[in-house]
């Protein structure tokens, strides 16, 4: 089929006035009655068009009266209706089975219990209708359903009424006031433990809050409660944005495709984003369910309220509320340490796609599968783009022109375009150039070679940007670069200089062209200069500076980003080059590097998040993007050698963070966590000496008070594989913990991942007993992520195997995964983005199995990716 263009946007030619909806629920044969009052807005046209998909009609009728036959077409993708001129009322009547929808996309059954996800195109799976963003109406749902089975009944909006329907069956009735498009539409049936609690707005309205959850689960919600009450606070505060409804509801489902939905008043939620206490969540999970309720908190205002006009614009709502969450995690948590962490993620899963064929742009102007839009371009590079934006006017302008699009927009569905005016109206510096950096894909490359003049007491930095060609983007243009810059002594002293006649120890250059001078005056000896601090602009910098300046600048910046970012480029630089030159003993450049690190945290050592991060090296899947043909198996042979010889000589302070414990009450505080990320950082560096620390590390596993420290251990004891007793340690902890935690499916899935991304030489026939174990289960999206999607994406080593086992092991899961849930085969089919990176031997293995799949017949989902990675 030929792809969806930004250039063919129509307006919708009706309005829908009003929906009713009215479920009788049963899980193969659910009735649903759908009841549309509206008009033709514009035109003539005589024929309606309702998107439908896998529904039964059983009636249709105009303003009472029975649709005759040839008065409407149904075809796979809906329903074409000869309409009357003026108002209509509009009923349909289908039947859908919500228990043989296993692609989790419209109505369907998790747990026993009825549940919803509609975006982005899942309401045409539950009725026909314009399931488009820009058709906006108010809905009223009705649903009755077995009493026993389903006790809570929810949907949008408020609660209007509910009671019971004879003695076996009840209903419930809820309304929407505001009007929203079909994606933001959720309904949900079944039997929950419930934990509430509430909110008083700014306003003094107090708000009840629930979260539904399984059976005996409702005390593992009580973080994610505490997490929406700080959310709603902050939104407040920091934007003025305000809750508008009388409840606030949250479900917790085992089976789903995404980590949560934003439905308008009732968020579904993945359970492992809900769920969690110190025995059975890590800090990271902490993490993510803190930001993940943040952010689909924040969408009631960046979404729902103010949606999108068409698809193409997810990132207005997608790359706004991933940047507002981004700011939350911040405030809540170390500024500095969320932004690495945010820059990690960035450069590992977005960089890596803006550099291989399914690179794209932020708002791309074609797309074959819409669900194949959700991806990190659209979300993270989207947020950095709204951060630089903000960069870039300054914050005065920036939250005017904020509350402007909110004034401007509200209830309606936007574009990039009108968001970027209401910006413009704030702000003098002019954006039409700005907005290049949603057209065009690819990562630009900051090149910088600084020169200087004694005599004129000048240094002048030569900026050039060059962005490669991306897939239909042979040729590029310039982008405006904003690098936030600053110049040190040669003895690591930041300095003032003038740039432009203005003062300052910090500069903001912005680089508008292809190349760019910029001088800076006063400057009495030669600078070292710190680029892109903060990492203001996603981009890759050559900053042309040697290891020596590097290491000077590592040891006295005061910016923590830009101290972890140099340490940072210091370890890729010496990976890289063990890796060319194995035989070598790099004695040298090993010891200063060592020091350095060294150096770093011991000054870093009271912010322990912050030192565990100085402990981490750049992960194989990272140093492989700096690379061609890379080989992942010597990257992480001398990734080993490099940890090893950091263990070796700080052996004895690593030891005596393993050995410290806190003691008392779990604390989930960012500040704990910190302590605990540097302890597994210490655990994961000893490691690297086998049998030395074996036995501290096994015994760490067993008496490990929380799920952060018992895993980090059992990850550790991974790395330990030399045939002796302790090579045995992993496969014993890993019994010890399926033993106490087999019946916690979130817990179960730890376990499962812990060993995809092993590296171990019995890694494929673990794999392999891992999908024959009796709990895997094609049809759970955590489950075969847990397996697939750990191994695929977070262990090079095995994935990329030279005899290409790893590219076959994932083809036949995605081969059994597509006819039930092509999201999620298309999902894993990403994971062969990179493919061309590698040796040729990998690039023909790889290859094999793409042509494979291409030859399988597959959903369009995987089909799209599999076209676009073979091109
Ligand atoms: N806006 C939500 C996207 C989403 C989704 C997309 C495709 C298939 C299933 C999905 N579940 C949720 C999530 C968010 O960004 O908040
Ligand atoms: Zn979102």
């Amino acid at each position: 089929p030929p792809p969806v263009r930004l250039t063919d946007y129509r307006p919708y030619p009706f309005v829908i006035k009003h929906v009713h909806l009215d479920f009788f629920l049963e899980p193969t044969k659910t009735r649903v009655r759908n009841k549309m009052t509206g008009k033709r807005s514009f035109g003539e046209h005589a024929l309606m068009n309702l998107d439908g998909e896998n529904l039964k009609l059983i009636s249709i009728a105009i303003n009472g009266l029975a649709v005759p036959e040839e008065e409407y077409e149904i075809t796979p993708e809906g329903i074409s209706i000869h309409m009357p001129a003026g108002e209509f009322c509009l009923e349909i009547e289908t039947e859908i089975s919500p228990e043989t929808n296993t692609q989790l996309s419209g109505l369907y059954m998790s747990g026993g219990r009825f549940c919803t996800q509609c975006e982005a195109e899942g309401f045409r799976r539950i009725t026909y209708y314009p399931d488009r963003p820009d058709v906006l109406a108010p809905f009223d749902v009705r649903m009755e359903a077995d009493k026993d089975a389903y006790p809570y009944l929810l949907s949008n909006g408020n609660p209007v009424r509910s009671g019971n329907i004879g003695t076996d069956r009840h209903f419930a009735i809820w309304s929407d006031p505001h009007p929203k498009p079909s994606y933001l539409f959720a309904l949900v049936a079944g039997d929950f433990d419930v934990y509430t609690d509430s909110f008083t707005t700014m306003s003094g309205k107090e708000t009840p809050l629930a979260i539904y959850v399984d059976k005996g689960d409702s005390d593992r919600s009580a973080y994610a409660m505490d997490a929406l009450k700080r959310s709603m606070s902050w939104d407040e505060d920091v934007f003025g944005r305000e809750y508008d409804l009388d409840v606030f509801n949250i479900v917790a489902v085992r089976d789903f495709n995404f980590g949560a939905m934003e439905n308008k008043g009732l968020n579904i939620f993945n359970a492992a984003y809900v769920l969690a206490d110190g025995q059975t969540a890590t800090d990271a999970d902490f993490e993510a369910i803190e930001s993940i309720v943040a952010h689909e908190y924040f969408h009631n205002w960046t979404g729902n309220r103010i949606t999108c006009r068409d698809w193409f614009q997810l990132c207005l709502k997608e790359g706004l509320t991933v940047y507002r969450d981004q700011e939350f995690s911040a405030d809540m948590r170390s500024r500095s340490v969320t932004r690495i962490k945010d820059v990690i993620r960035l450069r590992s899963r977005q960089f890596a796609e803006d550099a291989g064929p399914l690179a794209h742009a932020v708002r791309p102007d074609e797309y074959a599968r819409i669900d194949n839009l959700y991806t990190a371009t659209v979300y993270e590079k989207g947020a950095e783009l709204i951060r630089m934006l903000r960069v870039l006017i300054g914050d005065t302008a920036f939250f005017a022109g904020l509350n402007r699009y909110f004034d401007s927009y509200d209830g309606k569905a936007a574009t990039i375009e009108d968001f970027l005016n209401a910006m413009q109206l704030s702000t003098s510096e002019d954006l039409r150039n700005f907005a290049r950096w949603y057209s065009q894909s690819g990562t630009p490359t900051v090149t910088a070679k600084g020169v200087h003049d004694t005599i004129a007491r000048t240094y002048t930095l030569t900026l050039k940007q060059h962005t490669s060609a991306t897939p239909g983007q042979p040729d590029k243009i310039a982008l405006p670069i904003p690098l936030k810059t600053a110049l040190f002594s040669g003895k690591g002293r930041r300095l003032s200089t003038k740039l432009n006649g203005q003062a300052n120890d910090e500069h903001l250059l912005i680089l508008r062209d292809f190349e760019q001078d910029f001088v800076f005056t006063d400057v009495s000896s030669a600078p070292i200069h710190s680029l892109n601090r903060g990492f203001s602009a996603p981009v890759r910098l050559v900053d042309g500076l040697n290891d020596a300046n590097r290491s000077a600048l590592a040891a006295a910046d005061n910016d923590p980003f830009a101290q972890w970012e140099g340490l940072q480029t210091l370890a890729r630089n010496i990976l890289l080059e063990m890796s060319k030159d194995e035989d070598g003993d790099h004695k040298d450049s090993l010891s200063a590097f060592i020091d350095a690190i060294d150096e770093a945290y011991t000054a870093t050592i009271d912010d322990p998040a912050f030192a565990a991060l100085i402990l981490r090296m750049p992960t194989v899947g990272e140093l492989i993007l700096d690379q061609k043909d890379a080989d992942p198996s010597k990257l992480h042979a001398t990734r080993l050698k490099l940890k090893r010889a950091i263990a070796r000589h700080m052996q004895g302070s690593l030891v005596a963070t393993v050995q410290h414990s806190d003691t008392g009450v779990f604390d989930p505080s960012a500040a704990a966590a910190g302590r605990r990320a540097l302890k597994a950082a210490a655990i994961d560096l000893l490691s690297g000496l086998q049998d030395e620390h074996a036995d501290r590390i096994y015994e760490s596993f067993l008496s490990a008070p929380t799920m952060t420290e018992k895993l980090s251990a059992l990850n550790a004891l991974a790395n330990v594989e030399n045939g002796g007793p302790s090579g045995e340690y992993f496969d014993k902890a890993l019994l010890a913990f399926e033993e106490e935690w087999k019946d916690t499916p979130i817990v179960m899935d730890k376990w499962f991942s812990v060993q995809a991304m092993s590296i171990r030489a019995d890694l494929r026939a673990r794999l392999h007993r891992l999908c024959s174990h009796p709990d895997f289960d094609f049809k759970n999206p955590n489950r075969v992520r847990a397996v697939a999607a750990a191994f695929a994406m977070n262990n090079p080593v095995g994935f990329h195997a030279p005899d290409g086992w790893g590219y076959e092991f994932l083809t036949d899961i995605i081969l059994k995964v597509d006819g039930l849930n092509p999201a999620l085969s298309a999902r894993l089919t990403t994971s062969f983005e990179s493919w061309r990176r590698f040796s040729p031997d990998r690039q023909a293995h790889a290859e094999k199995q793409l042509r494979r799949l291409d030859d399988a017949n597959l959903s369009k989902n995987a089909q799209d990716i599999i076209t676009r990675a073979l091109a």
